[in-house]
């Protein structure tokens, strides 16, 4: 264990100290985590794999352990909680990347380009996925393994598809989980591939210190067709395929530079990705990290801070890739001067726990006896407009008083 943990075992995310004035001072709270000692054998054994077992037995053990996450049968859940708290000091030294796109753009073609070129740097590396629409189509647009033919067979890669079933909410979860699990394992580059289906992109930029957004060398042709919300959130814009044409990649790459300066270019307090902005009686959050808190001091006084850049490559040809990871590299390395990456990952993992709530609070509520009997009656009387809508939502929650 880290000496520099809370007793709830709360990852430091080192450089916090340096970052923005959080809203509120960590309290160190004695919550009985339940520590390596507590695990069941079998569990303490699965740890011990996982952070420190040889390259065969740590595979197995990562597949072990998130299998247990995901499990809905409550005794695994409480193994599985104390197994991730138990986790959780080995977790964080990873750069999250988030990585977004249409069908068919090149993330699959891309991320085995990238995966082999960090692997050759001596990095590890972890691919994982948020595909919503694998729980109601039963089948999946994402978990294309054979598209990453080479990096699936290399030992230093990890590569994991979505979890199949479940809400959003679940699905990021349990992705989320299984990063934390990659990370303990010591893969330093986890990559979290989304598709732009639904809330699935927020969800994954709400995981990530980095979201990328894949266009199309055409996509600036028709600007209306990129959802607005998702442009605001990419910290990088990859325009893919730019072998099949140089002049409409660069034009594209021109008119999307010019779209993000509209939406980043008034100094507007946009709140982080995943930041709870309406937990009440919560202070504001700080300013965007591209807004002023993004600036870091150069000798001389001029300031330097990142501002969401357009690149554009060939992931098929792997020509840009080098590009792309120095990007990323500057991003990185200004966000963590800045205390950032550090305050994003706080914000998330607030952000995360509400949001756990707010699903967990609405399943008790629906599996409530006295919520049961009387929601289908007052819905009825609400829709036939014998009952105000705020006044039967009020009966209801009163409900829950009873037993
Ligand atoms: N010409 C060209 N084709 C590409 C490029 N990247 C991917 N492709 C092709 O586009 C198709 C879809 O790629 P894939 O990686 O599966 O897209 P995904 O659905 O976003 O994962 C495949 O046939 C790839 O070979 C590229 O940079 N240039
Ligand atoms: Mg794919």
């Amino acid at each position: 264990m880290t000496p520099s943990r809370s007793a709830c075992g709360a990852p430091p995310q080192g450089g916090a100290a340096s970052g923005p004035a959080e809203p509120d001072p960590p309290q160190p709270l004695d919550c009985a985590t339940p520590r390596d000692g507590s695990l069941p054998a079998a569990d303490a054994l699965l740890l011990a794999q996982v952070t420190t077992g040889d390259a065969a037995q740590q595979r197995r053990a990562i597949a072990k352990t998130i299998t247990l996450l995901e499990s809905t049968r409550a005794d695994h859940r409480l193994r599985a909680d104390a197994l991730l708290n138990a986790l959780l000091p080995h977790t964080g030294r990873s750069f999250r990347l988030g990585i977004s796109g249409v069908p068919g753009v090149g993330k699959s073609t891309f991320i085995e380009a990238l995966g082999l070129h960090l692997i050759a740097l001596g990095h590890r590396v972890a691919v994982l996925a948020v595909d919503p629409s694998s729980s109601v189509s039963g089948g999946s647009i994402l978990g294309d393994k054979t598209r990453m033919e080479q990096l699936s067979v290399n030992e230093s890669a990890y590569i994991r598809p979505s979890p199949s079933s479940g809400t959003l909410g679940g699905v990021a979860e349990r992705t989320r989980e299984a990063m934390l699990v990659c990370e303990a394992a010591g893969y330093d580059m986890v990559i979290v591939e989304t598709v732009g289906v639904g809330q699935s992109e927020t969800a994954v930029a709400g995981m990530t210190d980095m979201f990328v957004l894949m266009q199309l060398p055409n996509a600036g042709d028709d600007l209306q067709a990129i959802k607005k919300g998702v442009m605001e959130i990419a910290d990088l814009v990859v325009i893919n395929k730019a072998d099949l044409d140089e002049a409409a990649a660069t034009r594209a790459r021109a008119q999307i530079s010019s779209a993000q300066r509209l939406f980043h270019g008034h100094g507007m307090a946009h709140p982080a990705p995943g930041a709870p902005e309406e937990t009440p009686g919560r202070p504001k959050f700080p300013p965007p990290p591209w807004g002023a808190a993004g600036a870091q001091s150069r000798p001389g006084g001029t300031i330097e801070q990142w501002q969401p850049t357009v690149i554009q490559l060939s992931a098929l040809k792997a020509q840009g890739v080098d590009t792309f990871w120095q990007t990323v590299q500057r991003f990185r390395t200004l966000r963590a001067a800045a205390g950032q990456i550090a305050a994003r990952r706080q914000r998330q993992d607030e952000s995360w726990m509400w949001e756990r709530l707010d699903a967990g609070l609405k399943a008790r509520f629906r599996a409530h006896p006295g919520v049961r009997e009387q929601l289908a009656p007052l819905t009825a009387a609400v829709r036939a407009g014998q009952v105000a809508a705020s006044v039967a939502a009020r009966r209801l929650l009163d409900l829950l008083d009873t037993r």
